[in-house]
């Protein structure tokens, strides 16, 4: 099974903070990659802000990288981060795509715990409150659909098949990656900035946890179940091209891991 899709070019996470030493840093860095969510951001950047100021005591930042969404996303959130220190909006410009934006972010931030959430509703913003508390002993904390109290909640069934049938996939061209979560196509997880930094990402696409299961240090790892929730307004942006280009993205992986022997 080989895909000759070219690999995207590489993006890597520095290994601290770049102005750790000068400026205090927060301890938690959440990516929020947008694209047309002008009628979800300000609603779901408070619910964020609520449960985040509780979780963390404030030792927190907010990055939304907004691929120059035509709806104004972006303006939106500058308007908000005029009142909220925390809150920073990146505008990538002449590139779209999920998985690279939210490595994007990560290069900016300045965090030891990485995150990532989706800005639509569907992961609730409460739950990085939660998984926060779980972070302190393990490299990964990955929010679940399908382990422990989750479940895919009103998620429209063509997408649970869709979804489904990702997940299957997956496990056959990489099951070493796929086996070591029960979601490993989950857009929400929070992750030591040591178990990726330094390595070269090249992630393509939407999926970006594959890529650290499969190429970063993450030696123990803990799941949090939740009940994924419909988008709240407007539409999901996965197309047929996404599905190419994920089966390019395990192709790469797969090769990478049977280079290593793993
Ligand atoms: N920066 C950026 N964000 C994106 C892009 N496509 C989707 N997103 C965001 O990624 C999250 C998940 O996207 P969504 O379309 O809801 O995917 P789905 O949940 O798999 O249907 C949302 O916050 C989107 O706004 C993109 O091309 N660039
Ligand atoms: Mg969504």
């Amino acid at each position: 099974m080989r895909f000759a899709t070219a690999a995207p070019a590489a993006l890597t996470v520095a290994t601290r903070p770049p102005m750790r030493d000068q400026v205090a840093c927060p301890f938690l860095s959440v990516v929020v990659p947008t694209y047309n969510e002008a009628a979800n951001i300000a609603p779901f950047l408070e619910e964020l802000r609520m449960a985040l100021d509780a979780a963390t005591a404030g030792d927190y930042e907010v990055i939304v990288v907004d691929d120059e969404s035509p709806d104004g996303t972006s303006e939106i959130v500058a308007r908000i981060a005029a009142g909220w220190p925390n809150l920073r909006v990146v505008r990538r410009s002449g590139e779209r795509g999920l998985a690279r934006a939210v490595v994007s972010g990560w290069q900016m931030a300045r965090g030891d715990v990485l995150a990532t959430i989706n800005a639509d509703f569907q992961h609730p913003p409460a739950l990085l409150a939660e998984m926060f508390r779980k972070i302190e002993d393990v490299d990964l904390v990955v929010a679940t659909r399908y382990a422990a109290a989750g479940s895919v909640g009103r998620f429209p069934l063509h997408r649970q098949i869709l979804s489904a049938l990702a997940r299957r996939v997956g496990v056959l061209f990489v099951p070493a990656v796929f086996r070591r979560v029960s979601d490993p196509l989950s857009g929400c997880y929070m992750v030591r900035r040591r178990a990726i930094e330094d390595i070269e990402f090249r992630p393509s696409g939407f999926k970006t946890l594959i890529e650290i299961l499969a190429r970063g240090r993450v030696e123990n790892l803990v799941e949090h179940g939740y009940t994924m929730q419909k988008r709240r307004s407007g539409q999901s942006h996965v197309r047929l091209r996404h599905w190419f280009e994920y089966l390019g993205q395990l192709g790469r992986i797969r090769s990478e891991v049977a280079r290593r022997g793993l």
